[in-house]
């Protein structure tokens, strides 16, 4: 790695520990006239950032505001590469469709619209439900659009048992294995999508792809 993309690197996390969305979005477009991979932007820049804030954060030195800024300015940098990231896509064929959301009572947004990118750059046709989905929401848009695969992202421990309702619901409605259901998010271990009986798990978006692909038979 070139001396000038380390910088760029270092210069990206810091903006979002100091919760700087101008600064962020800056290098973002910085990052695109350089030719520095999108995804690399992400995961060896932004990412390193608000990593460090939630650590903080975890550990009682950082506080909401500090949080809630730097969540604004890692989802502001995402946007600007995000159009990148979908350029990068080789999609020669339909995949299938996806359902995506974050669970109920969780409002963590930023790696589950990235997996949404990621899969849309992949062929994937992806209905990206937002933030705080009930169950029977994801279940009744899944129907509604003929859906293969939900995708559900939960950040919270206390969230994450909102996946396991989900499948446990559409176990009761005999609505698998015609829909599969890939699970995520910073808590998720292969133990727990094994417990609840997910489908499969990854811990990236690149790996989220790859999955997909597996689940609906493209890979
Ligand atoms: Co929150 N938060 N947060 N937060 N937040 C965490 C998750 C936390 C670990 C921080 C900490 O304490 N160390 C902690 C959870 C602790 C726990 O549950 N044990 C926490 C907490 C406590 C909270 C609040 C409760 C704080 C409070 O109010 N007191 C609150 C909860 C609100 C709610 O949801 N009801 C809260 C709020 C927020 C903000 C709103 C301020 C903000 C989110 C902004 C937004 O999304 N618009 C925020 C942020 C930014 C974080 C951290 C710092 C960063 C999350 C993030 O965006 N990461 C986070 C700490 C951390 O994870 N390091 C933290 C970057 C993103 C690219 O990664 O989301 O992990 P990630 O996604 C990855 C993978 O996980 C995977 O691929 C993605 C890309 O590589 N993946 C999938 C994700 N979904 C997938 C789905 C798949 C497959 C892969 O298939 C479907």
């Amino acid at each position: 790695m070139s001396e000038e993309i380390e910088k760029l690197f270092k210069e990206m996390a810091q903006s979002i520990i100091d919760g700087d969305s101008d600064i962020s979005t800056e290098l973002a477009q910085k990052s695109i006239e350089m030719g520095v991979p999108p995804l690399d932007a992400i995961t060896k820049g932004f990412v390193i950032g608000v990593n460090y804030i939630g650590d903080q954060f975890g550990a009682g030195e950082a506080f909401l505001p500090e949080l809630v800024m730097a969540g604004e300015a890692m989802k502001a940098a995402v946007a600007i590469l995000e159009p990148e990231l979908l350029k990068l896509g080789s999609a020669r064929e339909t995949m299938g469709k996806v359902i995506l959301a974050t669970v109920e009572g969780d409002i963590h947004e930023i790696g589950k619209t990235l997996v949404g990118t990621m899969l849309s750059a992949s062929g994937f046709e992806v209905t990206d439900m937002g933030v705080d989905q009930p169950a029977d929401k994801i279940i009744g848009k899944a129907l509604e659009i003929d859906a293969q695969l939900i995708g559900l992202s939960a950040l919270l421990t206390t969230t994450m048992v909102r996946q396991r309702e989900i499948i446990e619901e559409l176990d009761k409605e005999n609505l698998r294995p015609r829909i599969q259901v890939m699970v995520g998010g910073a808590p998720i271990t292969r133990d727990w999508a094994t417990k609840i009986k997910a489908d499969g798990t990854s811990e990236d978006a690149v790996g989220a792809v790859a999955l997909a692909k597996q689940l609906v038979g493209k890979a």
